[in-house]
């Protein structure tokens, strides 16, 4: 999926559900909660036939924190395979991380493409 996919809209709280006790009075029994762990998000870079490996490789190690010898690995996948998983993170910082790879490669001049996916 691409960059701007919409926030799945919250479930309701789960509420306090009436029942009876012992004495006949209404009383309202906690309910656990489901709480599920946050819909995490990949970004993932794109290949092109113009970008510097050198650009890709340095950006890899600038914005997803990666060392020389890492981005220089995620950049060759790219290159191989047409695309790969710079990095996974929380929507919002996945969206910053786009925005960021984005701004470098239009300063620079490259056509370099980035979006954020969903994790299955
Ligand atoms: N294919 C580019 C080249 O040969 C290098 C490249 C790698 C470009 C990864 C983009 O995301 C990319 N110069």
């Amino acid at each position: 999926m691409a960059t701007n996919t919409p926030p799945k809209p919250a479930k309701p709280v789960q509420p306090a559900r009436p029942a009876e006790d012992d004495s006949g009075s209404v009383v309202l029994e906690r309910v656990p909660k489901k709480v599920k762990p946050p819909q995490m998000y990949q970004v993932v870079m794109l290949n092109d036939d113009y970008t510097p490996m050198e650009f890709v490789v340095v950006v890899i190690q600038e914005f997803f924190n990666k060392d020389r010898e890492t981005a220089t690995q995620i950049m060759l996948k790219i290159h191989l395979d047409g695309k790969g998983v710079c990095g996974v993170y929380s929507r919002d910082v996945a969206a910053t991380k786009v925005d960021q790879v984005m701004e470098a490669a239009r300063h620079a001049g490259h056509p370099l493409q980035c979006v954020s996916e969903p994790v299955e």
